[in-house]
């Protein structure tokens, strides 16, 4: 650690790091550097999965020209850009990523102090919060030119094609889970005419592509310790065109949830109409004016499907043998899978209210 570190352009020297946090991806660690007689000092050091992302100097890449455009509006509306926009350190030779003996790709940024990334919500006013900063951070990349972005991962959220690699998934069987999980696929099967029907409003064009975050957990914004407001978005490795709804959806699908992602008890788990509406707020009151009217109505919708989609990869991580996503103790894929499954029947039942929730704030 102390080697790859003198890679950074860090002031003062090395003490000690720990693991950080609770992403289900990269590596992330907190690194202590002490300067001189002043506090030492924390950043975040993340060893970038090669396996999720084949191209991390593309991810590096998008990175760095979003966080520069976001430093600029920052500066523009009078705050503060190294708590408000996420920060690259760079390496001692000026790149935005080291990278070491085994190939392998490092990347530093500041850390955003004095603010939290919750797992679930604490406060309702901070979900609100959180909807106002990603709705800005929407409203503030539609004037980023789309196409300097690469595209990180092919078919993030194009679900039809989430439910093809599933079907894969199954015909290998390749540990020989699929005997247990035969209700969790028809669960799927199920519900194929919804999974392909966003990304048919996609491909017909009656729902236009944006700049997306296309990963708007809880815990992928910074919120201030004191003001409790959204201050920074971080995780921005599938910052990629996408739609709105799929921000939107994947919010709710974390957040209003009234268990977390992974509770073993499915009875604890529900949408909370509540916390549906009080993102909703947040999140309409920055982009209302600039969605589309069919946007705005398949936001509900939306939310169903990001919840199926996430279900659906936890399911094909089960039975791919857990591949992909970090997981911290037995069948933990499948727990996840469960509880996005439940909540999926729950916002079924709920749809309607959901509907009015968004016409009412409307
Ligand atoms: P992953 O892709 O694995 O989710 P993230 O970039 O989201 O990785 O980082 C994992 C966690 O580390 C975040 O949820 C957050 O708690 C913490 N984190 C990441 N970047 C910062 C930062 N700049 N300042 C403070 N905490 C951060
Ligand atoms: C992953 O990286 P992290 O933990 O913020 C995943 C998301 C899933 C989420 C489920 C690059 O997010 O797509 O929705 O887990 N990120 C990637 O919690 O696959
Ligand atoms: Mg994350």
């Amino acid at each position: 650690m102390k080697n790859i570190v003198s890679h950074f352009k860090v002031p003062g020297t090395y003490i000690y790091h720990e693991r950080f946090g609770c992403g289900h991806i990269n590596d992330t660690y907190a690194v202590y550097f002490k300067y001189e007689n002043t506090h030492p000092t924390r950043y975040i050091l993340q060893r970038i999965n090669d396996e999720v992302f084949p191209h991390p100097e593309q991810v590096m890449s998008n990175i760095d020209l979003v966080t520069s455009f976001l430093r600029e509006k920052v500066i523009k509306n009078g705050g503060n850009p190294d708590r408000e926009a996420l920060t690259i350190v760079k390496t001692t030779d000026d790149k935005l990523f080291y990278v070491d003996e085994d190939k392998k790709y490092w990347r530093m940024y500041i850390f955003v102090d004095d603010a939290i990334s919750y797992q679930t919500v604490d406060k309702p006013e901070h979900f609100y919060c959180s909807g106002k900063a990603f709705g800005k951070f929407q409203n503030y990349l539609s004037e980023f030119d789309a196409t300097k972005l690469y595209v990180t991962i092919e078919n993030f959220h194009n679900t039809p094609v989430r439910y093809e690699n599933l079907q894969k998934a199954i015909k290998a069987d390749v540990v020989g889970r699929v005997k247990d999980v035969k209700e969790e696929i028809d669960f799927c099967v199920n519900r194929l005419e919804d999974i392909k029907y966003l990304q048919g409003l996609l491909d017909d064009k009656k729902l236009p592509l944006r700049v997306t975050h296309n990963d708007t957990k809880l815990n992928n914004i910074m919120i201030d310790g004191v003001t409790g407001e959204g201050l920074c978005v971080i995780d921005l490795d599938t910052v990629m065109p996408g739609l709105a709804g799929y921000d939107f959806g994947d919010s709710i699908r974390f957040g209003a949830n009234t268990a977390a992602e992974d509770e073993k008890d499915l009875s604890k788990v529900s949408l909370s109409l509540d916390l549906f509406e009080v993102f909703a707020k947040g999140y309409l009151s920055e982009l209302a004016s600039s969605l589309t009217p069919l946007e705005i109505e398949t936001l509900p919708f939306a939310a169903k499907i990001m919840t199926l989609e996430c279900g659906l990869r936890f399911l094909t991580d089960y039975i791919s043998g857990d591949v992909y996503f970090k997981i911290h103790r037995e069948n933990h894929n499948l727990d996840r899978c469960r509880t996005q499954f439940k909540l999926v029947q729950d916002m079924e039942a709920k749809m309607d209210a959901m509907n009015d929730i968004i016409k009412k704030i409307i």
